[in-house]
């Protein structure tokens, strides 16, 4: 593939609702959009760092800058001849997952529409539809919460995460456990606790939750090993699992017992089906994380979610969750079983709502 020009969209995009987690609100989300021209077709990708570096240290700043100076000058007016020759041109750059991430999308993008087939058929996808939760903020009060939670239910989500920081924990997953018994329900700390808050956090392990996802910091495998041992609630890890080397030391030291599988945080599809495969082999279930994406980076992440060891419901909701007008003509829908059907057009199977990519940017800069 010759790659001929890029294009990043810095956009800004109002959420329907505020999004609270243990590190911060947001009220819109910023990502960037990387488009590639290559051989009369345009591929588009999504990095989904944020405008902060609260998830992790990558802002879209940071990935503005890499993408343009650094991942940009390996690949263009150059022949890519897939995305391990990708990985490989940027294997260079240290860290910086989410950027990487962006533009090895794009690349799947262009590699579908070449080949006419779909992200699901060039990952090995195996189910045409994937059971899909809701990932719900932190609210202003339990009982507020288990509203929230209520007419997501209502709304036909199977499945219900709720995020929880100090003081907002035990009580909250209480409340809407006790609302909905038989609901399958999980809790996000993002990595705000550590192992001095184990013992506090120990009724957690009453309440019949599917998982405790990264309760605690993201550069510590090792201590997640040891709230595993106290907890028979299985730990999920997020923001720990950088790369497929990082699945492995999560397994060989037992820290958990689920991985979050987020191809921005693993740096590219490529690397989220290497951690999924590895996962399977050992027996460990995933499901696919989200980051409050576009239509681009949801199609992505549902065609990632159709992969065989994804026996976990995905943090991928539909469309009218997060935004009154996304950036795709297409909009996702929750149908009645709490799936969402995975794109089977070519590449991403998606299409660009032009006008309101371009509502919606605060920076575009050209590469060629
Ligand atoms: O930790 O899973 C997370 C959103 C932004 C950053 C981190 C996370 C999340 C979510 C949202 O939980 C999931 C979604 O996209 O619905
Ligand atoms: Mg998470």
């Amino acid at each position: 593939m010759k790659i001929e020009s890029i294009t990043l969209h810095h956009i800004s995009m109002p959420l329907v609702s505020p999004f609270e987690t243990s590190f911060g609100r947001e009220t819109d989300r910023q990502c960037v959009i990387v488009e590639i021209h290559s051989e009369g077709l345009i591929g588009y990708g999504e990095c989904v760092a944020t405008r902060d570096p609260g998830y992790n240290y990558e802002t879209t700043g940071t990935s503005m800058h890499i993408l343009r100076d650094f991942i940009a000058p390996l690949i263009i007016r150059q022949n890519v001849k897939n995305v391990l020759d990708f990985q490989q041109r940027v294997s260079g750059i240290r860290g910086h997952q989410l950027a990487k991430a962006g533009a090895e999308m794009a690349l799947w993008d262009l590699l579908g529409k070449r080949e006419g087939k779909s992200l699901r058929e060039l990952l090995g996808g195996v189910r045409e539809k994937v059971e899909v939760g809701v990932s719900i903020g932190i609210q202003e009060s339990a009982q507020s919460l288990a509203r929230s939670a209520a007419e997501y239910v209502s709304q036909g989500y199977a499945r219900v995460k709720i995020k929880i920081k100090p003081g907002r924990d035990v009580e909250d997953a209480s409340a809407v456990r006790k609302e909905f018994p038989n609901l399958r329900l999980q809790v996000d700390a993002n990595s705000a606790y550590s192992m001095d808050d184990a013992d506090r956090l120990k009724p957690l392990d009453d309440l019949n939750l599917l998982l405790i996802e990264q309760p605690l910091f993201e550069d510590d495998i090792w201590d997640h090993r040891k709230f595993q041992k106290k907890f028979t609630t299985p730990v999920c890890l997020d923001e720990s699992i950088v790369s497929p080397r990082h699945a492995r030391y999560a397994i060989e030291m037992q820290a958990c017992k689920i991985i979050n599988i987020k191809a921005g945080r693993l740096g590219g599809l490529s690397q989220a089906v290497m951690t999924h495969d590895l996962c399977r082999q050992h027996n460990m279930p995933v499901w696919c994380g989200g980051m409050l994406e576009t239509g681009i980076g949801r199609a992505s992440n549902l065609a990632l979610a159709s992969l065989p060891n994804f026996t976990l419901p995905g943090d991928i909701s539909a469309s009218d969750r997060y935004y009154k007008r996304d950036i795709t003509n297409e909009r996702f829908v929750l149908d009645a079983d709490s799936t969402i059907d995975v794109p089977a057009g070519a590449g991403l199977g998606v299409t660009m709502d032009d006008e309101a990519l371009k509502s919606y940017t605060l920076a575009k800069v050209i590469v060629n």
